[in-house]
């Protein structure tokens, strides 16, 4: 099965927001932000700005008529600046005015004096001011102070993983539109229209129902619109309220780069203890995460980072503590994986380490300690359905892990400068939303007198093919041609209450309500069935029979359906419970080739066992996998976010910052386990979107495998990415 979208975006027939033809009157803006990464706004004058030709208008924090704040978990993000600003790039002033160019010809006519503040960048250096976001949360199994008496070995150390630009490719978009009895309509890129209609509505002083909020599609998400999109969208609502004109703002590439949050950078102490047959034991992790200078998601993505300490591994002592470290820095963000990744990263470096201390593999250690059917997270949830095994074995077997490792050894034996190294790399990954709130969705079907079908639903579709597969199946469901179904924009008018297409549940979620809502009209269809009855173009007449009699006898052709996640919950004052419908299982074989003299890389080969379920759409869900694993592998390899001193990005384009492409994505094979049923999930779908992601860590051991043939004795610090200066150096700098 083909997605529908794919043709669309190929044929450059997609319509993103930036592709509505604005009205006649619309008006545009430029931001003015804060040069500094933490300041007291000392004077902002902002009278020369205003006459400057084109300029309509330019407001300030003072001009906001509702609150000014778009915090969402914590109120603690204004919508412009007042009093002080906390990072470099932070909105101060809206200039509007008749066109883009003059808006921006005003910018630097607004006068800003700043009195600098003391501004502290690093994560770690914030937690020892005290600079936190929330007190520190700690989840905690067995006796982990105990057990390492019992410990054959125990090792220490330190691991960092950097930050990750999303490099969606349609950038930061709004087109507000006023209406009439008040209100406003927005059109915006976000993956959670609900998310921006709220923050709208309290920006304005106005009730949610006067925003209406519609999301065509979006160039991509990746985390990156979950809940930045708010902030663009309520500065283009504010401009339209107050100004009674349509606004429209898109930042540049650079803008984009430079003002919005990455992924978050973090900084770990582990310690992980062994027995003698090299079963993990204990295990203590200290996460310090850089959240930039308010929460955003932050709190989140450190409680997923702690359902992940341990990752694909039983361990029966932990202890896992984690700090959300405010800073100076624009606010980091949602990105696939959540704050998963950062966490199997520090339990990989914890396994490398161990594995040289005791001069093994490491993939002897990660296999000894694979999680099974009967273990339980430190969070108290059983492990249930696990196909850790399954996958590590099939993919040790399928892609002949013993037989690399010879042709490696060959060839390393062989070559003087070229060197090659492999790494596996397991996947489990809770799905649900933690915040079990989240986990619901909105489905509104239309059968219209015809016998073609509207659906409507939560989900947003952003290159993931969401859309996609719940038009395949509302058609299955229905038991009707694809051809029958559309499905409409994603708008706060026809659902409510969504919460963001995230957490990788967008399909499962709407998938579920999409469901129900068609089971709910053929339930008033007694002469349909969706499985029988007449083939061909017969069975198509056949359906608009059955419709068009229904409409006949007054039957209602429409449903509405909600679907709210089952049997999950977490109690956060024990940091117990069950969080997660289920988790996604896999294992990656990564194959690495270091060129020593250049520091320069490659990926060789890629070998997946993916635990996929039964797929809603084989074809969507590779492309997701691939997608995935490419991504994870330029977050520890290329991509390498920097600031200077004073906290200015430095890597503000895709020139400075590097992300993969065509030439550096490896060949990737991808197997799905089968069968592999799912009770909880859709059909026994599972979720696709973020697991893959993870696959990609396997890059970074494959790379450090490679570099030990070099220099067998060096011990290089593990510090994420692996860019080719880093590999260079360590090849050719100081030694460790
Ligand atoms: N795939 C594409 N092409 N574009 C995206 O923005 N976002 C990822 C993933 N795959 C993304 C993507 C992220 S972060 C998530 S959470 C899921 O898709 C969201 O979609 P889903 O819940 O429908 O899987
Ligand atoms: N967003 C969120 C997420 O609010 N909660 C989550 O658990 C989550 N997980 C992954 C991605 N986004
Ligand atoms: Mo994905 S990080 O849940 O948007």
């Amino acid at each position: 099965m083909s997605n529908a979208d794919t043709v669309l975006l190929a044929r450059g027939e997609a319509r993103f927001v930036g592709d509505i033809v604005p009205p006649l009157d619309t008006l545009h803006v430029a931001l003015v932000v804060s040069e500094q990464a933490h300041a007291r706004l000392a004077w902002l004058d902002v009278s020369a700005a205003l006459a400057c030709p084109g300029v309509v208008a330019v407001f300030t924090a003072a001009d906001i008529p509702g609150q000014n704040q778009i915090g969402n978990i914590i109120p603690d993000e204004v919508l412009l600046a007042e009093g002080e600003v906390h990072y470099v790039g932070q909105a101060i002033a809206l200039i509007v005015a008749e066109s883009a160019a003059a808006a921006r010809a005003a910018r630097n006519s607004v006068a800003v004096a700043y009195e600098p503040l003391p501004a502290v960048f690093d994560a770690r250096a914030a937690y020892a001011q005290g600079e936190l976001i929330q007190p520190p949360r700690t989840f905690a199994l067995g006796e982990v102070d105990a057990a390492w008496q019992y410990c054959a070995t125990v090792v220490q150390g330190r691991a960092d993983s950097g930050a990750q630009e999303h490099a969606y490719l349609e950038t930061q978009v709004a087109l507000a539109v006023p209406r009439e009895q008040g209100g406003i309509k927005l059109w915006s890129a976000t993956q959670s229209p609900s998310g921006v209609q709220r923050a709208a509505a309290g920006v304005l002083g106005w009730p949610m129902h006067a925003v209406q909020v519609e999301v065509p599609r979006l160039g991509g998400g990746f985390g990156g619109k979950e809940e930045q999109g708010a902030l663009w969208a309520c500065l283009a609502a504010l401009a339209a309220a107050k100004l009674g004109r349509a606004v429209r703002l898109e930042l540049e590439r650079e803008e984009d780069m430079r003002w919005t949050g990455k992924r978050h950078p973090y900084s770990a102490d582990f310690k992980l203890g062994l027995d003698a047959d090299g079963r993990f034991l204990a295990y203590e992790v200290r996460f310090f995460q850089n959240a930039g200078a308010t929460a955003d998601l932050s709190t989140a993505i450190l409680e997923r980072t702690l359902f992940h300490a341990t990752h694909s591994y039983y361990i029966p002592n932990v202890r896992a503590t984690a700090a959300s470290c405010r800073t100076h820095l624009p606010p980091n963000t949602a990105f696939r994986g959540f704050g998963a990744p950062q966490a199997a990263f520090v339990m990989e470096c914890a396994i490398d380490l161990a594995a040289r201390r005791l001069g093994v593999d490491a993939a002897m250690l990660q296999a000894r300690n694979l999680l099974q059917d009967g273990d339980v997270f430190p969070y108290g949830m059983a492990v249930e359905q696990c196909r850790a095994r399954r996958c590590w074995d099939e993919a040790v077997q399928r892609y002949d892990v013993a037989g690399l490792r010879e042709q490696v050894r060959r060839f390393n034996a062989a070559q003087r400068w070229l060197k090659q190294g492999l790494a596996l790399m397991p996947v489990c990954f809770g799905i649900s939303f933690t915040n079990t709130a989240l986990n619901q969705a909105q489905a509104l079907v239309h059968v219209y007198g015809d016998g073609s079908v509207g659906v409507s639903c939560s989900a947003v579709e952003m290159g993931q093919g969401v859309r996609q597969k719940m038009r395949a199946l509302a058609a299955r469901t229905l038991g009707i041609p694809e051809t029958q179904v559309r499905v409409e924009n994603t708008d706060t008018t026809r659902t409510a209450n969504m919460p963001p297409t995230a957490a990788s549940t967008g399909a499962d979620l709407n998938g579920q309500a999409v469901r129900l809502a068609c089971l709910h009209i053929l339930e008033r269809l007694p002469d349909w069935s969706p499985a029988a009855g007449p083939e061909g173009e017969q069975r198509l007449a056949h359906w608009q029979a059955c419709v068009s009699d229904a409409w006949a006898r007054r039957v209602n052709l429409s449903a509405q359906a909600h679907y709210a996640t089952p049997g999950i919950g977490f109690d956060r004052t024990r940091e117990q419970g069950r969080p997660f419908a289920y988790h996604v299982y896999g294992m990656a074989v990564v194959l690495a080739e270091v060129d020593g003299l250049r520091g320069t890389y490659r990926f060789a080969r890629v070998g997946i066992v993916h635990d996929g379920g039964v797929s809603l759409a084989p074809l969507i869900d590779l492309g997701q996998v691939e997608g995935g694993v490419v991504q994870g592998l330029g977050w520890m390899a290329l991509e390498e976010i920097r600031y200077d001193a004073h906290g200015r990005l430095l890597t503000d384009n895709l020139g400075r910052y590097k992300i993969p492409d065509i030439h550096f994505a490896p060949p990737i094979d991808v197997h799905f386990l089968d069968p592999a049923d799912n009770p909880p999930g859709l059909l026994h779908s599972k979720a696709v979107g973020e697991p893959p992601f993870l696959y990609g860590i396997g890059g970074y051991f494959a790379l450090l495998d490679a570099l030990r043939a070099f220099r067998p004795e060096a011990d290089w610090p593990y510090e994420a990415p692996w860019t080719t200066e880093k590999v260079f150096m360590a090849l050719h700098g100081e030694r460790p």
